[in-house]
């Protein structure tokens, strides 16, 4: 049968944190407010709105909203220059050998991201006609964990959600794949990820057999 691919895009297909990290560090620090690596990880799949209200909460700090939406601007023009100068070097190792195989099988691929930069991140690294359809941060109203973005790329790509597979690396995309009744496969680390069906370190790990068995599944 056919089945449905839907990809996490940060953390998953291209590591974009680092440059989250950096954008979010100088704004924090702009404003008084430290900002770690372990901070950074607790974001990831974090819409830029509830990363900036997590963000002034751990340092204590209250904004008008002006100055809050002033912040969401700097942050993301600073965020945008990194993205700037992304090419196709940035693709994680062995995401296009697992895209170019679905594609070869006929198998539909979406993108479930929580970020609003999706589109143009893809571009960048020139994986745009890779996906059949794009569902990120412009297109929902609830943020992972909740299924919302993974239900829309399911019926966009004409698939029972029973019948997709999610790639994912955080925590919150993970849960939201097991509430959209999914297939879950968590890209980091063990401990992190525990709540997925399977996990791996990276796309290096996974074989063409083993994305073989879930298609046959
Ligand atoms: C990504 C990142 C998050 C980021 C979010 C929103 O999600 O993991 O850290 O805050 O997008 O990004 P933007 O500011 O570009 O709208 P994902 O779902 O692709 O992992
Ligand atoms: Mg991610």
């Amino acid at each position: 049968t056919k089945k449905g691919f839907i990809f996490d895009l940060d953390g998953v297909i291209v590591d974009t944190a680092k440059y989250h990290f950096l954008a979010w560090k100088k704004l924090a620090n702009s404003v008084g407010v430290d900002f770690t690596e372990a901070q950074n990880e607790q974001l990831k799949g974090v819409s830029r709105k509830k990363s900036l209200e997590q963000i002034l909460e751990w340092g204590d700090k209250s904004l008008s909203e002006e100055e809050f939406i002033e912040l969401m601007v700097l942050k993301n023009d600073d965020y945008l220059s990194y993205v700037d100068k992304m090419d196709e070097n940035e693709i994680l190792p062995d995401v296009p050998k697992i895209l170019n195989f679905l594609i070869e099988e006929g198998h539909p691929i979406a993108l479930g991201s929580a970020s609003k930069n999706a589109r143009n991140i893809l571009e960048k690294v020139n994986l745009l006609s890779y996906f059949n359809t794009i569902v990120d941060g412009n297109s929902v109203t609830k943020g992972k964990p909740n299924p919302e973005v993974f239900f829309k790329a399911a019926k966009a790509l004409k698939v029972p959600p029973k019948d997709c597979i999610v790639f994912e690396d955080a925590r919150a995309g993970i849960k939201a794949a097991n509430l959209a009744g999914m297939i879950s496969i968590g890209i980091g680390q063990k401990d992190v990820l525990h709540e997925a069906n399977y996990v791996f370190n990276d796309f290096t790990e996974i074989s063409i057999d083993f994305i073989k068995s879930l298609i046959n599944n």
